[in-house]
């Protein structure tokens, strides 16, 4: 009954998260929706989505991630709910899935590579590089944000989308920094125009 409840609630979630009648943003066909709620490393299961510190992202909270395909490349939604009210938190688009351990899931998805890792060149590590969904909660705890991009994953390159402690830094040498890895959504993102 109670997985029965879930179910129903995590199904308004996905509608919340995907507008009828074409209403996306930057409009397009939906490609990927993936949508969870956190659950503790000790209870982590990998089609779930994992919190590292449950206080700043409580088991209660939820996570819907979505991919569109449009005209102009491909469009990623991030909607939480349930973190902490009022808090500004960093988010990026990774390149491996989620694990027990904060660093599984690897370093950002970049559309062109630095060749030098950890990557903290802005030239590089820029919100049009990579996938950055930064948000700032509500008093409810609850955000949404969306990215727009002229260019399409590659394959088996984006795994997933960690949530970090704070926005993140855009300067030189340490760009692309977001503090630590609060939680982890794994998402089988779409790699393909077609
Ligand atoms: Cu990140």
């Amino acid at each position: 009954m109670a997985a029965g409840i879930l179910v129903g609630a995590a199904a308004l979630l996905v509608a919340a998260a995907v507008p009828a009648h074409g209403g996306t943003p930057g409009g397009g066909d939906l490609v990927v929706g993936k949508e969870s709620r956190f659950a503790p490393v000790s209870k982590f299961a990998p089609s779930e989505a994992v919190t590292y510190d449950t206080k700043k992202v409580p088991v209660t909270a939820r996570i819907v991630v979505a991919q569109w395909r449009n005209d102009h490349g491909m469009t990623i939604r991030l909607k939480v709910k349930g973190l902490q009210p009022h808090r500004t938190y960093g988010s990026h688009v990774h390149t491996k899935p989620c694990g027990t351990k904060p660093d599984d899931s690897g370093p950002h998805y970049q559309n062109r590579v630095d060749p030098k890792q950890p990557s903290v060149d802005p030239k590089y590590a820029n919100p049009h590089n990579e996938v950055w969904l930064d948000f700032t909660t509500d008093a409810d705890g609850d955000a949404s944000v969306s990215s727009k991009h002229h260019w399409w994953f590659r394959a088996g390159e984006a795994r997933s989308v960690v949530i970090h402690d704070h926005k993140t830094h855009t300067g030189a040498g340490h760009a692309g920094m977001a503090g630590d890895r609060l939680g982890c959504l794994t998402v089988p993102f779409k790699h393909a125009a077609r």
